[in-house]
């Protein structure tokens, strides 16, 4: 048995059923990994991969809140501390009924590995609930939010475990969370990233993580030599911060962005996506996509249910360049085998592990460029660091010297996984790459610190 699947094997015993996507994220590190422990005993010798595959501790408890009719409503709550050997657990709280230990896992372990390659002093780790915002008053997210908290808050420090947002949490939920912490504590320091810029949030982090996946998707084709976005089509999908972010970069950039999609249906736009409309719909209104129509009759809305069967709809539009930002697992190998079909050069990842093993395989035998999201989507994080940063100095940074930075931080990024990859023999693996480079950085530091 190889020491890969040892590991899942052993870790399938140790885990509850629910943790799928914990070994499928697992799995992906550990078959990049083997050259790197193949030919490196210390790493076996100190047991790191065992040691990063368990969470330093996991935290799982009851949020009882009152919704607007007075009914008493029960969620679960989740923080998970991955693992703290190159800095204070840094990752976001995700709010969504599908929410549970085995997801986080797997968001967390991938937190640690795309925190270690931004090359900044943040460990990993990730929260959250199955708490639904969507369709809740502000009043009932507000008294969620302060639920939560009141257990959170035990957890948490500016030097221990800084949380920020992630799907169903965003800047709203942010400063309901940060005014409870505050009110507890007595204590006004940066708990959490992703604040709104009038008490502490940096400007820029809305953006971050859209801005910095297609900067890193520029470099990545500058090195494949297919430089350029000019008139460039995209696809992307997803309509919330990250989607919504990269389609206005890819706009700034001459390319064209003509899909989006949320989790009722997806919109085709061939002239290209009506940018304020997108974003007076996602994060005004808060409405579904099927409005998009109403205003822009042109453009083409499918629903779920008539998506092709095993797919979605976004990968089935023709386009040079995709970027996945919604959720996990959103890009089968049917969806794949489309993308590649209609020439499609360049798989961005701005969603957490959107991409099923079926697909990346198809996306290296087919040479296609592939961007995994822990190196594609950590400019949300990079930037959250740079929050810490300037909550700590208590300066405020601005917007182009963040953006400049942002954009340095992801090239240079790019750069260090491409050289890696190559140094490892397998130039243009991007998967490889940021696999084994994030590994290094954080086992090497998990080696210095002792047991
Ligand atoms: P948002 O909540 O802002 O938006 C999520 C979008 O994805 C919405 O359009 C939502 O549709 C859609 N969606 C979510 N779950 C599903 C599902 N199960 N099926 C279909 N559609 C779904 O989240 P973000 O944009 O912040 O996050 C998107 C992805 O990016 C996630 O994988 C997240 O982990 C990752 N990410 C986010 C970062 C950040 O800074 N926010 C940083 C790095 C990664 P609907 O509107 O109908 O709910
Ligand atoms: O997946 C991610 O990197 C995030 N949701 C952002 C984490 C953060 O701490 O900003």
């Amino acid at each position: 048995m190889s020491v890969s699947n040892e590991i899942i094997e052993k870790i399938k015993n140790s885990n509850c059923s629910s943790d799928e996507t914990f070994f499928q994220a697992v799995k992906e590190v550990l078959d990049s990994l083997k050259p790197v422990l193949d030919s490196d005993p210390i790493y076996k010798r100190h047991s790191i991969v065992e040691r990063l595959i368990t969470p330093d501790r996991e935290f799982k408890f009851k949020v009882a809140w009152m919704d607007d009719n007075q009914n008493i409503k029960v969620n679960t709550g989740y923080r998970i501390q991955f693992n703290n050997a190159l800095g204070p657990y840094k990752g976001g709280l995700r709010f969504h009924p599908s929410v549970n230990t085995g997801i986080l896992k797997f968001l967390g372990f991938e937190q640690i590995l795309k925190n270690s390659l931004t090359g900044l002093p943040i460990g990993g780790g990730k929260g959250g609930s199955d708490f639904d915002p969507k369709g809740k008053s502000n009043f009932e997210v507000m008294r969620f939010c302060s639920a939560y908290m009141t257990e959170l808050h035990k957890y948490i420090g500016p030097r221990v475990d800084v949380p920020a947002g992630d799907i169903g949490v965003g800047a709203r939920e942010i400063g309901y969370l940060f005014g409870e912490y505050k009110k507890i504590t007595s204590s006004y320091e940066g708990i959490l990233t992703g604040k709104p810029f009038m008490f502490g949030g940096s400007l820029l982090r809305p953006e971050a993580t859209g801005y910095g996946c297609v900067y890193f998707t520029d470099e990545m084709l500058k090195y494949a030599g297919k430089e350029g976005f000019k008139d460039r089509v995209c696809a992307i999908s997803g309509a919330g911060n990250v989607a919504i972010h990269t389609i206005e970069k890819l706009y700034n950039l001459g390319a064209k962005p003509v899909t989006c999609s949320d989790s009722k249906g997806t919109i085709y736009d061939s002239r290209g996506i009506d940018l304020p409309l997108l974003k007076e719909i996602k994060l005004q209104k808060r409405a579904s996509l099927e409005e998009y129509i109403l205003t822009n009759s042109d453009a083409i809305y499918t629903k779920v249910e008539d998506y092709p069967k095993g797919g979605h709809e976004v990968w089935n539009i023709p386009c040079d360049c995709a970027f996945p930002s919604a959720t996990q697992n959103e890009l089968t190998g049917l969806d794949a085998k489309n993308l590649i079909e209609n020439g499609c050069i360049s798989i961005s990842e701005g969603a957490n592990m959107p991409s099923t093993p079926e697909a990346i395989k198809l996306f290296k035998e087919n040479n296609i460029l592939f961007a995994p999201a822990k190196a594609a989507n950590a400019g949300g994080v990079t930037v959250s660091e740079f929050e810490m940063s300037q909550n700590a100095s208590m300066s405020k940074w601005t917007y182009e010297h963040l953006d400049e930075m942002l954009e340095k931080t992801m090239r240079s990024l790019c750069k260090r996984i491409h050289l890696t990859a190559i140094d490892y023999g397998v130039e243009g693996n991007y998967e490889d790459g940021a696999n084994i480079a994030g590994f290094k950085r954080v086992a090497d530091a998990m080696i210095a610190e002792g047991i």
